[in-house]
């Protein structure tokens, strides 16, 4: 039986009719699966209405202003945060639900130990029952959106339904939203599948409320036929399923078998007094600061960064032998504790108007405040679930993970060129963690196999760990512990395969930073944010071969007098520190590798057992010649 019988026999037909904007696209040839998919997913859920999405901007003032009337968003003063708004979710959803993600492919070992995999053909079934009836009383969107330009080479297109408009104005500004993609759609081009549910329908007569979801949550992704299913939460990362679910996790299984990568990576654009210009992406686990190395103000005169995105980048090797980039997504849904003038005054720039801000707290005045924002807090506040807030409360004003949602274009030290369907060629890839031992400032691999090595080993330490001992450690890959949607080892083995359809002296250089270690007394022994540019610097000197470098038996770093270190003041004794490689710590860490390693029951490529085989040999040596 056809899915939509399928649906069609456990629920019967749903009622329908379309809104002002909204029109269905004629039914031509080429859209009868996206109509007879909308159909099934409609007769499914039952909702209201349906409306189909034109991505045109009276049609979002449309959705904004119902969401005002509706409670779901606070329109925001328009004197000092013209065309923004802010919106309260529910208390309980309020950040990403890894525990409720799920990689239903067909062989449980193709989603691997770091996922939760679940049987297909029963999640289907638990999908079909959970979603019956669950847009009832409301309206479903139906949204064609693409990630990267449309029609770009390294592009990709989707289709969401969701029942959340929330939902829809954010992917309007996180993707791009329109009938182009449609009519990409009836040419023929492939698609995704994505459908998401609030889990909250209404019966007859039943008010609403600001944000509705449904304590049961389902984050589904099938990635042998290139589905989403999300149910439950209205948070971001959850229901703009282009992002972390397409964009990263089912993009990740597309690349796999199409030979490129989809990174949670930030990708930047450096240019140095001479005009040389440098492409960058970098892999941080989150809040680890990938916001703000990708809006990055240089410390060192002359040098500039460009923007190209925060958040996923997609890589392809090119005919040329070099790796291509592209920033997928559209816009930026960061995190707002900790951005302010001091820490990332580009993104508080960024934040003009246009925006939609989620869980901040609200100022008297009908401007938004979040802890990090300015130095000192207002005086009185509301806070982020509407009550009245005062500095002298042992709680924040803003939840920890609140976010603000805004166009890419509105950052003004956007890459002119951002959305070039082609992408930029990479110069260099960072690996990145929060350390506060043994990982130093900077770290260049000795080659390609070496550099996957050091991103199959990133961590990130859950507290501060005492100087000398290595603490508890989240292992993250390539910060990719949430987002591969296949097994790591396997895709450690394609980081491999991808290196060696690059031409040797073209590839990307790899390097590991760490801006985050930290002295005996706990004090960060690197000032960070605008002079991390120091190290790019010093990165960019690699590149062009102008500077040498010191071997040690994790990889290359600086010679302390090579770093340009003029205007910053850190001692001597600090800068040692942020460099010491101890081979004694250091044995730890291959020890917990070999342990990691291992729960990929042999998976984990030769080349790289064959890394930390060197490692080891390289770090028994340093310790004999020192002992
Ligand atoms: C994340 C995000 O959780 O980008 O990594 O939202
Ligand atoms: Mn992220």
């Amino acid at each position: 039986m056809a899915l939509a019988e399928t649906f069609r026999s456990r629920t019967g037909p749903a009622h329908r009719r379309v809104t002002e904007f909204g029109q269905a696209p004629a039914p031509e040839p080429g859209l009868s699966d996206l109509h007879a998919w909308v159909d099934a997913i409609a007769t499914l859920t039952q909702p209201d209405r349906i409306h189909w999405v034109d991505g045109s901007a009276a049609e979002n003032d449309a959705l904004l202003r119902q969401m005002v009337d509706d409670g779901t968003l606070i329109k925001l003063n328009p004197e000092w945060r013209p065309g923004s708004y802010l919106a309260r979710s529910h208390p309980g959803d309020v950040a990403r639900t890894e525990g409720r993600t799920f990689i239903a492919s067909e062989r449980q070992e193709d989603a691997g130990p770091t996922n939760n995999w679940a049987d297909p053909a029963e999640m289907r079934d638990t999908m079909t029952e959970i979603f019956a009836g669950s847009m009832r009383g409301r309206t479903m969107y139906v949204v064609p959106f693409s990630m990267g330009a449309v029609g770009g080479p390294l592009s990709h297109i989707g289709v969401q339904i969701t029942d959340s408009p929330y939902a829809v104005a954010s992917i309007g500004i996180m993707t791009r939203v329109g009938a182009d993609v449609t009519r990409k759609i009836a040419e023929g081009e492939p698609w995704v599948k994505t459908v998401h549910s609030v889990g909250a329908p209404l019966e007859p007569g039943q008010e609403d409320v600001a944000w509705p979801c449904n304590d049961e949550k389902y984050i589904v992704h099938f990635p042998d036929t290139l589905e989403v299913w999300s149910y439950g939460s209205g948070y971001g990362g959850n229901a703009i399923l282009a992002k972390k679910c397409f964009a990263l996790r089912i993009a990740s299984v597309i690349g796999r078998d199409e030979g490129w990568l989809a990174e949670h990576m930030l990708l930047i654009r450096v240019i140095d007094p001479e005009g040389n210009r440098y492409h960058i992406a970098a892999a941080f686990p989150s809040a680890c600061g990938k916001t703000n190395l990708a809006m990055l103000r240089p410390t060192i005169p002359g040098w500039r960064v460009e923007t190209l995105g925060d958040d996923i980048a997609w890589l392809r090797p090119g005919e040329d032998g070099r790796l291509w980039a592209i920033n997928p997504e559209a816009g930026f849904f960061g995190v707002a504790p900790g951005t302010g003038e001091s820490t990332n005054v580009t993104a508080v720039e960024t934040l003009w108007g246009n925006t939609i801000f989620t869980n901040v707290a609200l100022r008297p005045d009908g401007d938004v405040w979040w802890e990090g924002l300015t130095d000192d807090a207002p005086a009185h506040l509301t806070d982020w679930q509407g009550n009245p807030w005062t500095p002298d409360m042992d709680r924040p004003a803003a939840h920890p993970n609140s976010r603000f949602t805004v166009s890419a274009g509105q950052c003004p030290q956007i890459a002119p060129d951002w959305d070039a369907p082609e992408g930029v060629p990479l110069d260099a890839i960072l690996f990145g963690g929060r350390r506060a031992t043994n990982v130093p400032l900077v770290v260049e691999a000795t080659d390609w196999t070496h550099g996957v090595f050091m991103g199959s080993n990133i961590s990130s330490e859950r507290t501060a760990a005492a100087e000398g001992t290595v603490g508890e450690l989240r292992r993250d890959p390539f910060a990719m512990l949430p987002f591969c949607g296949y097994n790591m080892a396997d895709y450690f083995g394609h980081w491999l395969s991808v290196g060696q359809k690059l031409r040797f002296d073209r590839a990307p250089r790899i390097f590991q930073v760490n801006w985050f270690r930290r002295g005996d007394d706990g004090r960060f022994l690197w000032p960070g944010f605008g002079d991390n540019v120091r190290v790019i610097e010093w990165i960019a000197r690699r590149l062009r071969g102008t500077v040498g470098a010191v071997d040690t038996p994790i990889g290359r770093v600086p010679e302390i007098s090579e770093l340009n270190l003029d205007g910053v003041d850190v001692a001597q004794d600090d800068l040692e520190e942020i460099f010491a490689v101890d081979p004694e710590t250091w044995k730890v860490e291959a020890d917990l590798t070999e342990q990691f390693y291992a729960t990929f029951d042999g998976r984990v490529p030769a080349p790289l057992q064959a890394e930390l085989a060197a490692l080891r040999y390289r770090l028994a040596e340093a310790a004999r010649s020192s002992s």
